[in-house]
This record gives structure tokens, C-alpha cells and sequence, in this order.
């Protein structure tokens, strides 16, 4: 018999009931904000952007979630995600108490169980983990602020590592080639001054789309002033809809179309040859790498015109050096993504913009004491080499290579939390990798809020509360003014939820650990940090966000001589330390994998407004705003298999994988080579009554992944689908 099966929570022994909806006739009610109200400060969790807000109870009962006026991140004004996040509060689908994988009369169930038992259980599993295999054999993954209390509890233990989406399939290439360029990467929030850009390069980030609050409200400040916009996109985005220039690119050849930018920049003398020569190195060579790649060239390549790559090219050198060649987010798409973004950095250096108004302005956050914790034990391996000693550039946790060493006897790791990261969904070509790690390991825990498919793997299930009833780390990201912000609970728990940080605590507890967390509520610690700035939790808790004055400039002074932390110290526009570990050191076009034989488009996909990856599509609000994602293709495309706007159809790719049934939509709005969905869709699970069976996924149809081979980063562009019509269509 299988060590685990996978579970769908409605087959738990003992779940509670879902009461049927009832409907009540309308009556008259006193108007919101009529009763007595409570505001509390929260940060938004419904994405990463953490904006803050304030959510108003109204005798009782939830009211609303708006923006604090005093945040960068919102400037008052949620997104309609954050605007919806009170449905992940009344979700009925949520998880409502612990539970434990069971095997009775030979069948594996999850039984629902007290704190205690899972906490016992897990302190007891760990304990023999380190017994057998050593202390530094556990790992965690995990999406978002919370994770840290667990990766507390980790450290604390002997097992720092740490793994979260966000690098191997997201912004990873991204970090690791300004890292190589400019000795710091773009961080979160992007380092990108907007607001203040005449001319804005988009290569496609799909701004308006990606819905990052704050950014995106500069972009559009940035339109509203008149700022030139190119969007490079196969798709005509939302942001091109606002562009002067679309270049509607063949997918994957934007290192061509970069090249050849560099090529007319260079020759026709329009780069900042000033800048480059007080902050650059390896122009020289730069400028002899760029001489074949013309804009003639670049045509056959990318399909743009010359003249357009031309034009485009002196408009970003005429409004430089506030010209902002975005750097994207979610850039894992081809394998070449680290030269993609070194392409992006080299240009930015080109066009003078890094450190300059309009560009990339300098970051500040507030600077604070970190909490005082013992030290964690001496590590007895070092789990870099022993996991992605493949990858020695990345500097974050690489999730595919974590799986892949989790499988097998003697696999490394043996045992796993997850927190608030549905793997299945987020990282591709791990279902078969998934049951596979799931066998192998000796726990696997999981601390979600919602029954997605990752707890279906789980040992134990650690139902946390949202972040409307708990106490979250406090926000003290780098911006353009340093600012602190806070998260408090504006209801108590629902079910038997609890918060992360309690729940780490506990264990640590169990575990011996229980200085790591030397205080009854999270909030004393918070407290001792932010008295440390001045302010304190009871001054935080009545203003919710505080800001303090910069300490340095935003910008790089004129004519300002400065070091940058590279190892020669420079700018680096070619790359020696790529060039140390076999890599290009300057950007080459490496051709996308090419369509196979038969009727195929590429697969491709992003953001939808209305919803965040997949853990928003069961939060009843949004769901009723998009209940289901569709399918684009241009009419050639639809003409030609035979399919019409609106009929469902189902997606399969150049592997044979099928999705679920989909809806068309037929638009000009995309290249006839080209398909476009929205991801997060296509749950297949009962326990998610709203999300189950609508939509389809795009993460399955994702079965050829091209690594980056200087990030370890999956790139997921290179599928292909066919689109089968369905018999029955509505
Ligand atoms: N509403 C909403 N907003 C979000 C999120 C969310 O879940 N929901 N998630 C946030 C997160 S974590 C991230 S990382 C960001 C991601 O957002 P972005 O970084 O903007 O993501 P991209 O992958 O660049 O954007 C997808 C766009 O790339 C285009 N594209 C596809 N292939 C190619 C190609 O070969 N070349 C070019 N030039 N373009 C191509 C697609 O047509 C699409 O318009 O969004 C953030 N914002
Ligand atoms: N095919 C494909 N794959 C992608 C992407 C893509 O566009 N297409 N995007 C990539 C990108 S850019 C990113 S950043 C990653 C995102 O990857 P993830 O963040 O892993 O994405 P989700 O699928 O949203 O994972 C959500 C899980 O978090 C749980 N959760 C939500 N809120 C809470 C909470 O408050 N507490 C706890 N404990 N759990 C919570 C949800 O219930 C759900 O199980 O995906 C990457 N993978
Ligand atoms: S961008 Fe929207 S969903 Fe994301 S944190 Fe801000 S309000 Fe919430
Ligand atoms: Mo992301």
C-alpha cells in the first residue's frame, strides 16, 4: 500500500457538515457605518504587495477593507483583490481544525485532531528525523511574511533551508543578473521611479494585468504626464492599449530585439557615454558583441521591423536618462531568462538610468534591530552544496531541486513544511515528483488556510486563521521613504484556526526550543523592535503605518564618482564572474524551442485582475467576478481548428497532456501563433466548492521546462498546445 495516498478533505472522517445556503428575503437595513465601528490596521495578504489598509467591523459583524492614505504601497486605494479580502474570512471551504493522515480498515483518511496530538505528533516525527538523519534534515517552503516564524523554528533546530516561489519561478533571473551587472538586484517593491519616466520599455510585464498596486498607480501617473510607452507583449495587454509603440514579438526572441536596441544605441552614438565611462566596465567589449545584431537581423529573429527598432530605440535615448526599461516579475519564461535581464540591465546602463530620476531610484528601508534570538546550531552539511551545489550563483533555495532531494532512500531531505504554497499548482512538472517526495518523506506538514491541493500530500494539516484574525510581521519594506507597518487581528479566529506565529511557537516548544520565541504574544516582540525606532506596538496599532525621514539620496548626485558592489567595483556590462563559471559573459539570442509538426500554438499566460494565482479563485467575492478563465486565439487561430468565441474547448500539448474544458475567446488582441490564459485555474477538487472543475490550468500543460542554467531557475514557456473542440459546447 501506498505510505500516502492523496486525500480529498470531504473523504475526512468526521469533517464537519456544510450547512446548505439558505436565502432570506430583503429587509430594511440601517446603512453601513450607522452602528458602532471598529477600525483596526491591517496589511493586505490577498498578494505580496502588503498594502495597507484599515478594516472597519461594524457591531461585530466584517464592513470593509480600504487603503491608508499614509502607504506607499496604496496610497489609499486597495486593488479589487484587496478590496474582496474579507471573503477569504467567510470562505465556508476554509480549514477548520487540525488534522492527521489515518489509516483504518486499510484506507488513508485525514482525522480531525487537537492541537496537542498534532503538535506531539510532529515534535515526536522531527525528533526522529534528526535521530536518524541528522537535525539539518527538514525543509521549508513557503509563500509570504508568515513563513518566518516557521523558518524560525527550523533554524532553531538545525535545518535553515529555505525555499519560497518566488525565486526559482519568479523573479530569481531577475535578481541574479542585476546582482552580476550592478551588485544589488531590483528587490520587492520594484525599484522602478515611474512616476517620474518620460519614456517607459515594457518587455512583457503586463502592468494594469499585474496588478501591483503601487506600481501600477505610478505607471499610470506616468501615462497621465505623456510618457512614451513601448510594449513589447505577443499579446496586446492592457499596457499596450496605452502604448504609443506594441511590438507584438515573436515569442521568446526579446534578446534579439535587445541586441539590436544596443546595436543602434551604440553606433549611432546615443548612449550616455558619460556614465558609461565614469561607472562602466567592459564597454569595449559590449560594443564589438553588439556589431552583428542589427536591427535587419533582429527582423528575422523577433519579426519587428527594422524602422520600428530603430524608432524605438532613439525615442528611449531622447527621453533618457528617464527612460525605464522595466525589469519584469515574473520573468522565468525561456532558460535564457538571467541573459534576458542582463540584456535589460546592460540597456539601462546604456541609456544612463540606473540610479537616475526616472530610472532606478535608491531604496531606503527603516533601519532596525533584528529581534534577539540565540544562535542556531552549527550546520553539520551545508545544504546549498548538497541540493543546488549545481547552481552556485543562485543565492536563494531553488523549490524544483528541494523536491528533487526529497525522493528516494537516501534522499537529503526527509522531511518538509510548506506554508501558504500550493506546489502543485506553482511549480511545473512536479505532479508526478510531488507523489513521489510524498512517499519518501518521513513528515510532511502543511500550514495553509484552504483545503488547495498541497494539503492532499500532508501528514498534518495546520488550519492557520487569515490575516484578518491574527498578528502578522511588521512591514519594513524599502521604498521611496522609509516606513514601518503593522497587521493586527479585527476578529478572533474563526473555527479552530490559530496564527502562524503561535503555531511555530508551540512547536518550538515541544521541541525544546521554546527560547527562540521568549514572549506569551507575538506583539511583545514587536513592541521591543519598534521601541527601538521611537514608536511602540500600542502607537502602531491606533496609525497603522509610520514613516521616517530618508537618510540617503534617492538618486546618484551629477557627476558623482561611486562604487558599486560588483567585484571590480563597476557596473559590470561584461560579465567576468559568468565568464569565471562558463557562461556567456555577455547576452546571446539562443532561438525558443520551435513549434512541432501539426497544428500547435504556444502556450502562454499571466495575470488576471481579479484574482491572485490560484488562492483567490474559491474567495466567493472574485469568484463571482471571474468565475472561470478563457482561452484567447486570433481568429486565424480559431478558424483554423474550427472552433467559435465562447464554445468550450480542451487544451493539449506537445506531451499529450489534456485540461480541463475551457472557454474560447476569440481576439485580435493576440498573434495568430499564440494562445493566452490567465493562471490559477482548473482545481479539480470537491473540497473547493466554488473553484472545483472551472477553468483550466496551465501549470499541467507545462511539461517541458527549460532551466536557466545560472539561476536554477523553470522556465515555462516553451509548451505548445492544440485545442480540441468539445462535443457538447455551451
Ligand atoms: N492581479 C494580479 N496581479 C499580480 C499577480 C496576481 O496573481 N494577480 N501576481 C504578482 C506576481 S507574484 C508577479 S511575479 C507578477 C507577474 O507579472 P509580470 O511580471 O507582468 O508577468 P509576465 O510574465 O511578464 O507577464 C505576462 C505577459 O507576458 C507576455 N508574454 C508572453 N510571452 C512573451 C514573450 O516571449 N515575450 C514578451 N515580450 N512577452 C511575452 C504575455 O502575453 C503577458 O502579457 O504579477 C504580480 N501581480
Ligand atoms: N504555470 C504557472 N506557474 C506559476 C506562475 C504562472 O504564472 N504560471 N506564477 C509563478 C509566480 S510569479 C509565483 S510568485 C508563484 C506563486 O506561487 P504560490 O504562492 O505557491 O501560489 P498559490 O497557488 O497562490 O498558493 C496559494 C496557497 O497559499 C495558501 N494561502 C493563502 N493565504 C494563506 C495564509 O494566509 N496562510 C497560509 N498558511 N496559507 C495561505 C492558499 O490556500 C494556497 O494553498 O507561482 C509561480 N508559478
Ligand atoms: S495589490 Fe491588491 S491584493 Fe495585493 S496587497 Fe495590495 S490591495 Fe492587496
Ligand atoms: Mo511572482
Amino acid at each position: 500500500m501506498k505510505r500516502r495516498e492523496f486525500i480529498q478533505l470531504s473523504a475526512t472522517a468526521g469533517a464537519a457538515a456544510m450547512a446548505p445556503l439558505t436565502l432570506t428575503g430583503c429587509k430594511a437595513r440601517p446603512l453601513p457605518g450607522e452602528g458602532e465601528v471598529v477600525q483596526t490596521p491591517v496589511l493586505c495578504n490577498v498578494c505580496f504587495w502588503r498594502c495597507a489598509g484599515t478594516v472597519s467591523v461594524e457591531n461585530g459583524q466584517p464592513w470593509k477593507i480600504e487603503g491608508n492614505p499614509d502607504d506607499l504601497h496604496s496610497n489609499g486605494r486597495f486593488c479589487t483583490r484587496g478590496d474582496a479580502g474579507l471573503g477569504m474570512y467567510t470562505d465556508p471551504d476554509r480549514l477548520k481544525q487540525p488534522m492527521l493522515r489515518v489509516t483504518e480498515n486499510g484506507r488513508q483518511r485525514f482525522k480531525p485532531v487537537s492541537w496537542d496530538e498534532a503538535f506531539d505528533y510532529i515534535a515526536e516525527k522531527m525528533n526522529k528525523i534528526k535521530e536518524e538523519h541528522g537535525q539539518d534534515r527538514l525543509c521549508l517552503f513557503s509563500h509570504g511574511s508568515g513563513g518566518n516564524f516557521f523558518r524560525r523554528t527550523l533554524r532553531a533546530f538545525g535545518s535553515p533551508a529555505y525555499t519560497a516561489p518566488s525565486y526559482a519561478q519568479c523573479r530569481g533571473p531577475r535578481e541574479v543578473a542585476f546582482a552580476l551587472t550592478y551588485g544589488e538586484g531590483v528587490g520587492s517593491p520594484d525599484r522602478t521611479d515611474m512616476e517620474n519616466s518620460r519614456c517607459i520599455v515594457l518587455i512583457g510585464s503586463h502592468l494594469g494585468e499585474n496588478l501591483h498596486n503601487g506600481q501600477v498607480q505610478t505607471w499610470i501617473e506616468a501615462v497621465r504626464k505623456g510618457a512614451t510607452m513601448i510594449t513589447v507583449d505577443p499579446r496586446f495587454s492592457v499596457a499596450a492599449g496605452k502604448s504609443k509603440h506594441w511590438l507584438p514579438i515573436k515569442p521568446g526572441t526579446d534578446i534579439a530585439l535587445m541586441l539590436a536596441w544596443m546595436n543602434v544605441l551604440i553606433n549611432e552614438n546615443l548612449y550616455d557615454a558619460d556614465y558609461i565611462a565614469r561607472y562602466a566596465s567592459g564597454f569595449d567589449e559590449l560594443k564589438a558583441h553588439v556589431q552583428p545584431y542589427t536591427p535587419e537581423w533582429a527582423y528575422g529573429q523577433t519579426g519587428i521591423r527594422p524602422d520600428v527598432i530603430r524608432t524605438t530605440a532613439r525615442e528611449m535615448a531622447m527621453a533618457a536618462p528617464a527612460t525605464l526599461v522595466h525589469p519584469g516579475r515574473h520573468v522565468t519564461w525561456y532558460g535564457d531568462d538571467t541573459q534576458r535581464e542582463r540584456a535589460i540591465a546592460i540597456l539601462t546602463a546604456l541609456l544612463g538610468a540606473w540610479g537616475r530620476e526616472g530610472g532606478y531610484y535608491e531604496q531606503e528601508n527603516v533601519s532596525i534591530p533584528s529581534f534577539p534570538l540565540p544562535d542556531p546550531p552549527a550546520p553539520a552539511t551545508n545544504w546549498r552544496d548538497e541540493v543546488q551545489g549545481d547552481f552556485p550563483v543562485a543565492p536563494s533555495g531553488i523549490s524544483q531541486k528541494f523536491i528533487d532531494a526529497s525522493i528516494g532512500e537516501d534522499a537529503y531531505f526527509k522531511g518538509w513544511f510548506v506554508y501558504s504554497s500550493n506546489l502543485g499548482h506553482t511549480i511545473p512538472g512536479v505532479t508526478e515528483k510531488l507523489a513521489q517526495a510524498s512517499q519518501d518523506l518521513d513528515l510532511l506538514v502543511v500550514v495553509d488556510t484552504m483545503p488547495y491541493g498541497i494539503t492532499g500530500y500532508a501528514d498534518v494539516i495546520l488550519p492557520e486563521c487569515t490575516y484578518l484574525e491574527r498578528l502578522d510581521p511588521m512591514r519594513n519594506s524599502p521604498e521611496r521613504e522609509p516606513s514601518l507597518a503593522v497587521s493586527v487581528p479585527a476578529f478572533e479566529p474563526k473555527y479552530d484556526s490559530k496564527p502562524g506565529w503561535w503555531i511555530a511557537k508551540q512547536i518550538a516548544e515541544r521541541l525544546d526550543l521554546g527560547d527562540w520565541f521568549p514572549w506569551d504574544d507575538y506583539s511583545e516582540e514587536l513592541d521591543w523592535q519598534l521601541r527601538q525606532v521611537g514608536s511602540s506596538f500600542e502607537e502602531m496599532r491606533r496609525i497603522g503605518v509610520k514613516k521616517f525621514p530618508r537618510q540617503t539620496p534617492k538618486y546618484f548626485a551629477p557627476g558623482e564618482n561611486r562604487s558599486f558592489r560588483t567585484s571590480s567595483g563597476k557596473i559590470e556590462l561584461y560579465s567576468q564572474m559568468l565568464a569565471d563559471f562558463g557562461h556567456d559573459p555577455l547576452p546571446v539570442f539562443t532561438p525558443p524551442p520551435s513549434k512541432p509538426e501539426g497544428e500547435f500554438l504556444h502556450l502562454n499566460y499571466g495575470r488576471a485582475p481579479a484574482h491572485t494565482f490560484g488562492r483567490t479563485i474559491n474567495n466567493p467575492q472574485l469568484f463571482e467576478l471571474m468565475p472561470e478563465n478563457t482561452v484567447w486565439i486570433h481568429p486565424v487561430a480559431a478558424s483554423t481548428f474550427q472552433v467559435s468565441n465562447g464554445q468550450y474547448v480542451r487544451l493539449k500539448n506537445q506531451d499529450g497532456v489534456e485540461s480541463n474544458a475551457v472557454r474560447v475567446r476569440v481576439t485580435e488582441r493576440i498573434r495568430p501563433d499564440s494562445l493566452f490564459m490567465a493562471h490559477g485555474f482548473g482545481h479539480n477538487s470537491a473540497d473547493l466548492s466554488l473553484a472545483n472543475g472551472r477553468g483550466a490550468d496551465d501549470q499541467g500543460l507545462i511539461t517541458r521546462i527549460l532551466v536557466d542554467p545560472i539561476a536554477g531557475s523553470t522556465g515555462m514557456r516553451g509548451n505548445f498546445v492544440t485545442l480540441i473542440p468539445e462535443e457538447a459546447s455551451a
